[in-house]
């Protein structure tokens, strides 16, 4: 079972302050996302999930499984995702190559901004706003409900995730309430394009 593993928040709860807050980190690592671990084990348990070398594989099959693999997986691994899209060292500018990117998909770095902030703050309800590679090896801005992912088979926009943003209100609520727009706004600040950078080159490579 060590191919999913549950790996360790890559920064003290504290370190994402003033844009995150403590107990909103321990909270949402320690209770949200390993809730969505351990679930996950146990909804994967004696199917062919459970043999799967990886969660892009079981993110490919996931028609075949019931709502608690696909909201279960989906938490599991967008959380992590989302843990090493912050870092206390972040926010600025993207580096040199997603940067030419980002210019290229979506005229400049501020209209990128505005577009995955409008992602991020028009989503209906719960879900994700993400920054992702689509087939083409181009750059999207999406948006997917509940702990969907755009890996996920029938996805509305197909890609690999290399940024991502829980607007879940667990997320925000303890500091922001109500303000998601204000969170949004924060995030900015955390936001690490070190590992965007590491993720959009991984993603071209394969
Ligand atoms: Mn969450």
């Amino acid at each position: 079972m060590s191919k999913f593993e549950f790996k360790e928040l890559p920064y003290a709860f504290d370190a994402l302050e003033p844009h995150i807050d403590a107990q909103t980190m321990e909270v949402h690592y320690e209770k949200h996302h390993k809730g969505y671990y351990a679930k996950f084990l146990k909804a994967i348990e004696g199917t062919e999930f459970e043999g799967m070398s990886c969660m892009h594989k079981v993110f490919e099959n996931i028609d075949k499984g019931n709502a608690g693999v696909r909201n279960n997986g989906g938490g599991y691994f967008n959380h992590d995702l989302f843990w090493g899209s912050m870092s206390p060292n972040g926010g600025g500018e993207p580096k040199a190559k997603v940067l030419e990117a980002i210019n290229k998909a979506f005229g400049s770095f501020d209209a990128f901004k505005e577009k995955f902030s409008d992602a991020a703050a028009t989503r209906f309800g719960s879900g994700w706003a993400w920054l992702i590679v689509n087939k083409a090896g181009e750059l999207e801005v999406c948006s997917t409900p509940n702990q969907d992912n755009p890996l996920m088979k029938g996805a509305e926009n197909v890609g690999e995730p290399i940024l991502g943003l829980d607007v879940w209100e667990h997320a925000y609520y303890l500091k922001y309430q109500n303000r998601r727009p204000d969170y949004i706004g924060a995030f900015w600040n955390v936001v690490n394009w070190d590992a965007v950078e590491a993720a959009y080159e991984k993603a071209l490579s394969k």
